[in-house]
């Protein structure tokens, strides 16, 4: 319910983001953080927002964006995450996912279904994402990982694993989770800021980032709707948003964590060395099924 002029704003957005930090206790005592900066205006934001908390703190950061291969949009966001990286004087990392892995989120997009993936091409894309973050941390000895998710992805999470009734993702929900055997710690610091709060930062500060949206996104329909929805009460009660994701993740997900979420037991993927629950991971069924796709076209 606040007015802010420009530069309360963002000051504004800093002081919150500061003490989302220092409430979940996430990155005292790390050396090394690695920052995923997609291009987009939230992980521009986290870089920008990371970068300032670093020098404070005292550890170093890692930018690691992931070239998706997902024709211009891609080509449009790794330009706009190397921009920042350089403005700022990070070190970072470029993966490309086509070049490193043999097949692109696009590859993904037309070949699906011949290479029996079931999976909506969102999901593949995060357990790609997801794999390529966590390796890059282990293999530079990275304390944490920060991603760009915002409020509106977290009443999003909520509200979807609600209505689908998946209380152990529901419970999992989390700004903060620990590292586990091979697994390294990942920290959602901007889980208390909203998208538009996000695109006001970096417009007000005059960041590059890639305004466009990734043309699969789309096919998230029910998410979009979700989206609108949130918007639209937020519009009639300010502040629920930010209420309801905070009475969650500190009132309730502590409760239900402990009594849905057992620990699972991970073992080394035999293909890759990953951490995995199954004998093979995840990533390489994906690699695999993709490839023998490829090679047959
Ligand atoms: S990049 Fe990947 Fe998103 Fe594009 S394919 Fe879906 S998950 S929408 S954040
Ligand atoms: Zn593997």
């Amino acid at each position: 319910r606040l007015s802010l002029c420009p530069e309360h704003f963002i000051e504004f957005i800093e002081k919150r983001f500061k003490k989302t930090i220092h409430k979940v206790k996430a990155l005292r005592e790390v050396n090394k953080v690695v920052v995923a900066v997609s291009g987009g205006k939230d992980s521009v934001t986290l870089l920008h927002l990371m970068h300032k908390v670093s020098k404070e703190l005292g550890f170093k950061i890692i930018g690691l964006t992931i070239d998706l291969g997902i024709g211009e949009y891609s080509i449009k966001s790794v330009n706009k995450a190397i921009k920042n990286y350089e403005m700022l004087g990070t070190s970072y990392e470029i993966v490309d996912l086509k070049k490193e892995y043999g097949f692109s989120i696009d590859d993904i997009a037309r070949y699906r279904k011949r290479a029996g993936i079931r999976k909506p091409i969102c999901s593949v894309c995060g357990t790609i994402k997801r794999y390529i973050m966590n390796k890059l941390a282990l293999d530079i000895g990275a304390d944490a990982i920060v991603t760009g998710h915002n409020l509106d992805d977290i009443v999003y999470y909520i509200f979807s694993t609600l209505y689908t009734g998946r209380i152990k993702d529901l419970a999992k929900i989390s700004i903060y989770t620990p590292s586990k055997y091979k697994l390294v710690a990942k920290v959602k610091p901007l889980a208390y800021i909203s998208e538009k709060e996000t695109l006001l930062y970096v417009l007000l500060r005059r960041l590059p980032f890639n305004y466009g949206v990734c043309p699969y996104a789309k096919l998230r329909t029910f998410h979009e709707q979700i989206r609108k929805t949130s918007n639209m009460l937020e519009e009639k009660i300010p502040g629920l948003k930010i209420t309801y994701a905070k009475m969650f993740l500190e009132k309730i997900n502590p409760i239900i964590y402990s009594h849905y979420v057992r620990e699972e037991k991970l073992k080394e993927c035999k293909v890759c060395g990953m951490p995995t629950t199954s004998e093979i991971c995840g990533f390489c069924k994906l690699r695999s099924a993709m490839g023998k796709v490829l090679k047959n076209d």
